[in-house]
């Protein structure tokens, strides 16, 4: 045997892995709101000769030789994506979100430079000063969080924060908040103390570049995000950024922080974006949000206490302590039944992050398939029908089987 065969040959038990994920990703309804199904373009993309290509630098100022056809691939993703947001620079280079958010900490912070973030219990994320993660550790970062009443940002403490510690940096965006984010009111706070208002639309930047959401652009200086999420891209990172922050944020992801771009990624990106133009991608985005409505409002019709009591995005978070069932024994008993979540700790939550009391769920990857609000009626109805009896594995048989059926008649895309 070659060590060039093809995989099934040189390691049938890697293949034997990806064709069980495959299998799975097909077969079961996956609701983890960050995860999507890349496009089959882009996953072609990823696995081709780009992949061998090394090209620290930028179009036109490589460290390498060789670059004819790099370039013009970087420079595609970056005009698109200028096209797509309405934004002056786009940096394509970061690795994933946290390498990109890590390179916005590099451009504009020195060490213990005080920041502003939403705390990871009300819904940020990790990187947004969260102390266990390098920007909480190696920055004086400072916290906002939600209002006990309806779990909405509350302004009012970013507002007291941000003039009592004067932020660097201000965070907005968030990994489990399911509403609309008030990017003019955090950039009104950011200009009252002179911060810089950072936007990390991961979650949401396909309802983004959609208008399905209001966008950042105007408002926050400097936006970051994924690009596998609603964007439906490679797993990736971009910086979108006006002109007067450009020079700091390249220098920052190349040579402050990263080597050489991961070129294919690079090029899914640009077909990502080239996508996210046409009219089947906005009707797609509507799509996501329509689904992620009706799921809560089937959720909520059967007892379920959904977080702020709705959606305005692709997000729902799922308190179940009134259901007296922890949130990962219903994920365990839904992924049992073929529907798989997160669970995830909500605002104000008493039990432990790895043993919390919610559930996290999203609707970019059901929408993807096609699916739309009916068959999401349907899918909350047996979500409600096994967080109600976890144990209950006549139920959870039968339901998985009736999944199965719902997943035959929408494939899954590219897998
Ligand atoms: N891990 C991502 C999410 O699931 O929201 C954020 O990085």
């Amino acid at each position: 045997m070659s060590n060039d065969a093809e995989l099934s040959t040189v390691d049938p038990e890697i293949f034997d892995l990806i064709q069980k994920e495959d299998a799975r990703q097909r077969d079961k309804l996956r609701l983890i709101p960050s995860e999507n199904y890349a496009y089959p373009a882009v996953m072609e993309a990823c696995g081709s000769s780009l992949n061998n290509k090394y090209s620290e630098g930028y179009a036109g100022r490589r460290y390498y030789e060789g670059q004819q056809n790099i370039d013009g691939v970087e420079n595609l993703a970056k005009e698109r994506l200028q096209q797509l947001f309405g934004v002056d620079h786009a940096n394509v280079q970061p690795y994933s979100g946290s390498p990109a958010n890590l390179a916005v900490y590099f451009a504009f912070c020195k060490p213990g430079d005080p920041v502003l973030g939403m705390g990871l219990p009300s819904g940020g994320h990790l990187t947004h000063g969260w102390n266990v993660s390098i920007s909480g550790k190696f920055f004086d970062a400072k916290q906002y969080g939600v209002r006990k009443d309806d779990l909405l940002i509350d302004f009012d403490e970013v507002a007291s924060l941000a003039k009592e510690h004067s932020p660097k940096l201000i965070w907005c965006g968030a990994t489990a908040y399911p509403r609309v984010i008030d990017f003019a009111k955090f950039a009104q706070i950011a200009e009252d103390v002179g911060a810089i208002l950072v936007a990390d639309i991961s979650h949401i930047s396909g309802l983004v570049a959609a208008g399905v959401h209001p966008s950042p652009v105007g408002h926050a200086g400097v936006i970051s995000s994924t690009t596998h999420k609603t964007f439906r891209g490679p797993r990736g990172g971009m910086i979108l950024c006006d002109a007067a922050h450009k020079k700091a944020i390249d220098r920052a992801v190349f040579p402050g922080l990263q080597g050489g771009p991961h070129n294919g990624t690079t090029a899914g990106i640009a077909i990502a974006a080239k996508l996210a133009m046409t009219d089947e991608f906005k009707t797609y985005a509507q799509r996501i949000v329509d689904d992620s409505r009706a799921l809560a409002e089937t959720l909520m019709g059967g007892g379920v206490d959904v977080v702020t009591g709705g959606s305005d995005n692709h997000l729902i978070l799922c308190d179940l302590t009134s259901k007296n069932v922890p949130g990962k024994v219903a994920a365990q008993a839904l992924d049992r039944a073929g529907i798989v979540c997160n669970y995830n700790s909500v605002p104000f939550d008493t039990r432990k992050p790895f043993d919390p009391s919610g559930i996290r769920l999203g609707t970019p990857a059901m929408a993807a398939r096609g699916m739309g609000p009916a068959e999401m009626k349907q899918v909350g109805q047996w979500m409600t029908a096994v967080i109600d009896a976890p144990d209950d594995d006549a139920t959870i048989e039968r339901i998985a089987g009736e999944v199965t059926a719902l997943c035959q008649q929408f494939p899954a895309p590219g897998v």
